[in-house]
């Protein structure tokens, strides 16, 4: 008998691309019918079938309070109520800003748009406009949305530039972008010492998270921020997923390390789209209307998806809400490793805050290459046999995992006993 996520799926490749709306979604990574999502509520989430998950997607980030938080929708629904867009300013969006500002205080001022796209999108013509330098350079696995100069990977040689990732990209855009491997601070010592003063910015994810989860190492972004500084090119966070995920502060916060322009998105709006770019005063003021750097946006600073945002910003700032965040997705990863252990399963895992990597590997990837050398077969093995029995992890080897404050020991437990099923029947 057909289930309802597969007649929905045939019949949504009739009316859009693959199905659905963003290519991620169409489980083509792990095989398989994606399940189309009826409601979600806290740790939870049902399907088309009612079949019920525990999800550790979080809608890839923002759902870090849980889903349908009662605060987040009561101030959803009374923003909803006085309207829903005024292309306008709103006292709400100032409010917003302070508070972005005020968490992360490298963050002098702030521009809302509505996605991490358009966010990361805008800080890359910022750095170019406020230095009048075209070159940039980003990291090899890590993914900062899908503007032009951004679908790059690695030229041939280190030292040259990029090639597109993406038809409709055109050389002409990809030879401004070098990409440079992550973890690997010589190549940005070269890469300066030869063409320092050419390079407006370096965009880089502190935690990455779209090639599965890789912290950097200190070293790396440190080296990162000296020769920014020493070149005069912008260092540029790209927080949109790391932002208040892996701490209040973001990975700056932990790293202790002041960039010069952060990007954010996800958790900021708690589901609606709000994303944010921003940072020093002196390159901000170079953005329209103040300066030559045109940017806009019909919905920026929504004042519907600004109340999800201060809602959520809100709840996350409850005492002791990272703590036990953190402690929650080290529970789960500690379960899961143990898991695997019993069942002879090579699988490690690892976490920082509330968002967590699984490799099936022996050792956790320190690099990109190593990433990509983790066994993705039986990631997907496992991705089914989880499914199957309830629980919903990200549908592709390279994405990070997220837990959010209603996942609690209970559910961690669940999840570690279905783990433990799934190891059995893949080993
Ligand atoms: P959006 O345009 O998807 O809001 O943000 C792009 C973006 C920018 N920077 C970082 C560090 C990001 O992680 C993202 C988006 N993350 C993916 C998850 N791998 C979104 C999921 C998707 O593309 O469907």
């Amino acid at each position: 008998m057909t289930s309802k996520n597969e007649s929905l799926f045939a019949r949504a490749q009739r009316s859009t691309p693959g199905g659905v709306n963003s290519p991620v979604r169409a489980f083509r990574s792990v095989g398989g019918t994606p399940r189309f999502i009826t409601r979600a509520e806290g740790p939870y989430f049902w399907d088309a079938d009612g079949k019920r998950y525990i999800d550790y997607i979080g809608s890839w980030g923002p759902a870090i309070v849980g889903h349908a938080h009662p605060e987040v929708v009561k101030a959803v629904q009374a923003a909803a109520a006085l309207g829903l867009s005024f292309g306008a300013p709103t006292e709400g969006e100032i409010v917003m800003a302070e508070e972005i500002c005020r968490l992360i205080p490298s963050l002098e001022q702030v521009r809302l748009v509505s996605s991490g796209t358009e966010a990361a999108m805008s800080a890359l013509r910022l750095s170019r406009g406020a230095t009048g330098r075209d070159k940039i350079i980003k990291f090899e696995g890590c993914y900062h949305g899908h503007a032009d100069s951004l679908l790059v990977k690695a030229g041939s040689g280190m030292l040259t530039f990029g090639n597109p990732t993406s038809a409709g990209v055109p050389e002409d855009f990809a030879k401004h972008t070098l990409v440079l491997d992550y973890n690997e601070p010589q190549q940005l010592e070269d890469v300066f010492r030869n063409m320092g003063e050419q390079i407006a910015c370096v965009i880089v994810e502190p935690v990455a998270g779209n090639m599965n989860l890789l912290p950097a190492t200190p070293e790396f972004l440190q080296t990162m921020r000296r020769l920014c500084t020493k070149h005069g090119a912008v260092l540029i966070f790209d927080e949109v997923m790391s932002g208040f995920r892996v701490a209040l502060g973001g990975a700056q916060s932990l790293y202790g390390i002041t960039p010069d322009m952060t990007v954010l998105g996800k958790v900021i709006g708690g589901g609606l789209p709000v994303a944010a770019f921003g940072g020093r005063a002196d390159l901000m003021k170079f953005l329209a209307p103040l300066g030559p750097v045109y940017q806009a946006g019909t919905l920026s600073g929504n004042p519907v998806a600004v109340a999800a945002g201060l809602s959520t910003l809100k709840l996350i700032q409850e005492e002791g809400f990272y703590a036990s965040l953190a402690k929650q997705t080290a529970r789960l990863v500690q379960g899961l490793s143990a898991a695997a252990k019993d069942c002879g399963v090579a699988f490690c895992a690892n976490s920082v805050g509330g968002m967590f990597g699984l490799y099936f590997a022996k050792d956790i990837p320190a690099s990109h290459s190593e990433m990509m050398a983790c066994d993705k077969s039986r990631f997907n093995a496992f991705f089914h046999a989880m499914l199957d029995a309830g629980v919903y992890l990200a549908p592709s080897a390279f994405e990070a995992g997220f837990v959010s404050s209603q996942h609690d020991d209970a559910i961690i437990d669940m999840t570690i006993e279905a783990a433990r099923k799934s190891f059995a029947a893949i080993a």
